[in-house]
């Protein structure tokens, strides 16, 4: 044993069921009868019928079975979902929208971030790696109209791809912030650039990813949601031009309008880039 905590796939998992557990549970019990039964149904009759198609054999069977099992031992549960499923109930949630793409919200998001006004910097460690980012912004209405006191929540890995309160021997907000839109509607932010993202290998998912021969990375991004009142709440990520993921982000989240512009300044890059809500 050593005394240097190191991330591991249930250290996280567990994190983020526990996140989960915690806050997104309101409303779940009260999914009507006969939506149950349909969407039950019909997933049920999707996985019969991929077994009468590739006669999957008992050996399989009881290979699924175990994974299964390992999910929930993991705590993966929440990055399995976020990761191959929650990308097409984002898209159906949010097909009406006139202003801002959003992507998913992923599995490590935490409400009550340290609130920095209009303009400053995320909480970061002395001397935290990465490259220095300033972005700057607007948030405004589908009409074009600035949106004063709007908040602008950011959350994002490090750059080595960890979350702080999902890895070991993070401070708890590191890189994890609010920022509130100023009179014309406008931010400031200094963070610095995050890593790309490798779903845990030791875990469930993991186990997955290899036995398909798949990869198990997503590209650099920031999370942010934006909100203000009268308002639809916008959940996205921005991602980093020639990130060799943007191609094939293992969580299929990545949009050509959330890909960010930076340029090179003094001291690291600089970035503009505003939100456009949808009224309620
Ligand atoms: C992440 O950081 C993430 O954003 C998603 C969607 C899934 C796993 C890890
Ligand atoms: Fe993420």
């Amino acid at each position: 044993a050593t005394h240097h905590e190191v991330a591991t796939a249930a250290g996280s998992g567990a994190g983020a069921t526990a996140r989960f557990k915690s806050d997104k549970l309101a409303g779940v019990a009260n999914t009507p009868k006969e939506r149950v039964s349909l969407l039950a149904r019909e997933v049920l009759d999707a996985v019969h019928e991929t077994i009468r198609k590739h006669k999957v054999t008992y050996d399989e069977y009881n290979a699924l079975k175990s994974w299964l099992i390992s999910v929930g031992e993991d705590g993966e549960w929440p990055l399995f979902l976020d990761v191959w499923v929650e990308h097409v109930v984002e898209e159906v949630a949010t097909e009406h929208r006139q202003g801002n793409k959003g992507t998913i919200e992923g599995p490590y998001y935490v409400p009550n971030a340290p609130e920095q006004g209009s303009s400053g910097s995320v909480p970061t460690r002395e001397n935290e790696p990465g490259t220095p980012l300033v972005w700057t912004g607007q948030v405004t209405s589908t009409d074009g109209t600035a949106l004063p006191g709007a908040k602008v929540e950011l959350w994002h890995a490090d750059a080595e791809g960890y979350y702080s309160q999902f890895a070991p021997g993070i401070p708890e907000w590191n890189l994890r912030a609010s920022f509130t839109t100023d009179e014309q509607g406008r931010f400031e932010i200094h963070t610095v650039k995050p890593a790309p993202y490798q779903i845990p290998t030791d875990g469930a998912c993991g186990k997955l990813i290899a036995a398909a021969g798949w990869h198990a990375w997503r590209p650099a991004h920031l999370h942010v949601k934006v909100s203000a009142p009268g308002h639809e709440l916008l959940t996205a990520q921005l991602y980093f031009p020639g990130d060799e993921h943007n191609d094939d982000d293992i969580a299929s989240a990545v949009k050509p309008e959330l890909v960010l512009d930076p340029k090179p300044a003094d001291n690291g890059e600089t970035v503009d880039y505003g939100f456009v809500l949808d009224p309620v």
